[in-house]
Parts: C-alpha cells; structure tokens; sequence
C-alpha cells in the first residue's frame, strides 16, 4: 500500500519493516535541521501482497521473449485485489483489481510459477527490449496504459512528496516501466509541489546506448545512476593491475551527460550476496571515490556500506571504510574546485588536477590513481598556485610537493593506491 507509510494497522503491523510513520518524518526533520535533503524512494513498477485473488483470463509467454504467447487462454486465480481493509479511503479511496495490472507470474489455482498476460492486455511500450519486452519483472505488474493507474500514480507521487517534504526522488527499475509515463510522472510531480525535485533513475544495464535511449525518451529531464562507470571500477579492481586504466571513462554516462550523471561505487544491490553483485574490491574503493569524488563531472553518490561497512550472515562483508573516505569527502568539501585537468596518458598511473577558485581559498587539487606499481606523474595545477607546498591529504604519502613558478607539480602515488595532494 503505496499511502501506508506505518500508519495504518494492516497485513498485523502499524509499522513498516522499518517504523512507524510519525517516526519516519522525525528522521526527515532531523536530517532538514541539518541541511541535508532527502529523496524519497519510489517502487512503482509492481505490487505484491494483495488482499484477494481475482479469477482472470490470462496466456503463458515465453520468458526470454515475452512477446510470444506459448499457451491457450486459460482461467487463473491471480493476487490482483487490493482494497487497504485499514486504511479504506484515507488520502485515496482507488481499489486496485486485475484490469489495473498487464500480468503476474502465480497462479495461485494451480500453483504454478509462469509469466501469465491478462485477456486484453499488451505489455507496455517503450520499455526495456531485453527479452523482447522487459515490461514484466515480478509480482502484479502495473499497466501504465491504464488511464485510471496513470492518474492514480501521479496523484500519489504529489502525496508521498507532501507528506514526507521530500527533496527529491529514486526511481526504482525504471527499465521495466513505461519510459513515457515516467517523464511525465517527474513533470507532474515537480509542477504541483513547485520544487525541484531532483530525480534519478535505477535503469540497471551496462551500456551506454540504452541508458542513453531512456534519457531521450525522458526528455531529460531527470537522471540516471552510472552504472557502466560501477562495471568499469569493478573491472579495474579484479585484474590484478593489468586494467587500462585510461579506459575508466570509457562507455559511461558520466563521460557523455555529465549533468545527468549520478556515479557511484558500489550500492545495496552490487554488495555481496545481492542480486547485481558485482561490488568492487577493498583495495580500489578509495581510488574510486578519489574518482566520483574530486572530479568535476558527475553526481557522486556514496555507500551506506562502505562508510559504515555491512552486516550479516555473509562471510564477505564490506569493511568500514570511514577513515579512507573522509578524507576524500574533505578534499571535495574544500578543495575540489576550478579548471580540470585529466592525465589518462598510462596504463597503470592516471592522474587529474583542478585549479581550484578564488571564491575558495586554498582550493585546487591534484589525484593520482594507480592499479599497479607506484610513481611519478609532472601535472600542472595553475600559475596562480606557484610556490606553494601541497601534501597527500590521504596520508597515504607523507612527503610534500613545492608547485614550481609555472604552476606544475610532480606528484607520487604508492602502488594499487591514490593520493590527493593539495595546498596544507
Ligand atoms: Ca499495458
Ligand atoms: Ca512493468
Ligand atoms: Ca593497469
């Protein structure tokens, strides 16, 4: 139930997997209080945990190509009602039933597990081309052609933004869902709460061309998260030193739309034991959020688990990486700032400076990566900073570099490791 936010007495809960509602706005306040934004998650692709089964006419299709239908039509018992026994008509009085949905994969009469598409249903277009059409990933999938569920969606998307003041928005497997409706989702949503909204797009592929796609068909008009740049960082910390490291731009979304960019490391979904688990090992994490960190480009985002290490049953947890990042967060806070100069000229050891600006003073930077051997890299950080003694804020070096009167440095790093020199 999309307006229960543990609120409501429903499934034997007030409260959700993670509290109550009122406690949800107090953790929103708090973070308000110290001028950090918070956006709002958004899972609008499908829905799980009807209330009642329906009995619908639906057909079997082919899960690597679900444009072709591999069965007769045949009478299911699907988990399409959905009528909120406790909440009733608080904030919406929509009940959801079969005819808002394209299909579902349970057939609870017969207990069989197939991807089912209702009697009249088309499965929703454009969406992901992966299996012909990935409109259906799991459970009751909701059928953006509906103009009731249309209307619906947008109306709650104003809601869940009101209610909670959010700053902005996740959109979470936008791959799978009407890529039309989501623009015009994000431009409803922005127009009646007035505000910004900032906006990002799980769209999980590794490749260019389709986020690209998405990004045309959304008229740009919100972001997506980097996922090829993600690949390139995991390719680069499993071979062992003998990744390019100048092809670390390559393919990424941050390269081509730096504005609509949002790169990352690693995330909940790539950690171990996930489903997208490809998470990049220890040793690079640093060099690369050196990487989304101290660059101009891009809309860094940072891991929960690798600020704060993660938990659980698996043997293979994050370790906290606090101490590595902070410093990082330190060099972009205060220093990370002016002209860009990039240095992907070796294979091993590629390096970038930035000026830095005279609105920030002492800013200007200098980072060098290497997933090999250590060394030497001349880069040049500008004549205005001629003179001054810059040192590794990571600590990782702790000798100091005097910028000579053209305005070049020569600055070392250690091996499989960064520094970011800068003027202290
Ligand atoms: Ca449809
Ligand atoms: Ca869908
Ligand atoms: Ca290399």
């Amino acid at each position: 139930d999309l307006y229960d936010l543990g609120e409501f007495h429903q499934k034997g809960t007030v409260r959700t997997k993670y509290g109550t509602k009122g406690e949800l706005q107090s953790a929103i306040n708090s973070l308000h209080s110290r001028d950090i934004n918070v956006y709002g998650d958004v899972v609008i692709n499908h829905k799980g945990g009807a209330d009642a089964t329906e009995d619908v006419t639906a057909v079997e299709v082919d899960p690597a190509d679900r444009n072709r239908v591999t069965s007769g039509e045949q009478r299911i018992k699907a988990w399409t009602h959905f009528q909120f026994p406790g909440r009733g008509s608080t904030y919406s009085d929509f009940k959801w039933h079969w005819y808002h949905f394209d299909g579902t994969d349970w057939d609870e009469s017969r207990k069989l597990n197939r991807i089912y598409k209702f009697q009249g249903k088309a499965w929703d277009w454009e969406v992901s081309n992966e299996n012909g059409n990935y409109d259906y990933l799991m459970y009751a999938d909701i059928d953006y052609d509906h103009p009731d569920v249309t209307a619906e969606i947008k109306r709650w998307g104003t809601w869940y933004a009101n209610e909670l003041q959010l700053d902005g928005f996740r959109l979470d497997a936008v791959k799978h869902i009407k890529f039309s409706f989501l623009r015009d989702w994000v431009n409803h949503v922005r127009e009646k709460t007035g505000k910004e909204m900032f906006t990002v797009a799980e769209y999980w592929k590794n490749d260019l061309g389709a986020l690209e796609n998405y990004l045309n068909k959304t008229n740009f008009n919100h972001s997506v998260f980097d996922v090829p740049l993600h690949y390139q960082f995991h390719a680069a910390s499993t071979q062992g030193g003998g990744y390019d490291m100048r092809k670390l731009l390559n393919g990424t979304v941050v390269s081509k739309h730096p504005v609509k960019a949002v790169t990352f490391v690693d995330n909940h979904d790539t950690q171990p034991g996930q489903s997208l688990e490809s998470t990049v090992q220890t040793w690079f994490k640093p060099l690369a959020y050196a990487f989304i960190l101290t660059r101009e480009a891009g809309y860094p985002q940072i891991f929960y688990g690798d600020m704060y290490g993660t938990k659980g049953a698996s043997q293979r947890e994050i370790p906290a990486l606090k101490h590595k990042i902070e410093p990082i967060l330190k060099a972009r806070k205060q220093y990370a700032y002016g002209a860009q100069h990039d240095y992907f000229d070796h294979h091993d050891i590629v390096g970038w400076t930035r000026e830095g600006d005279s609105s920030v003073a002492n800013s200007g930077l200098a980072a060098l990566i290497t997933d090999g051997p250590g060394g030497t890299k001349r880069m040049y950080v500008g004549r205005q900073n001629a003179g001054e003694t810059w040192r590794d804020i990571t600590g990782n070096r702790s000798d100091s570099v005097v910028i000579n009167a053209e305005g070049w440095g020569e600055f070392h790093v250690n091996g499989g490791s960064v520094s970011i020199y800068v003027q202290r």
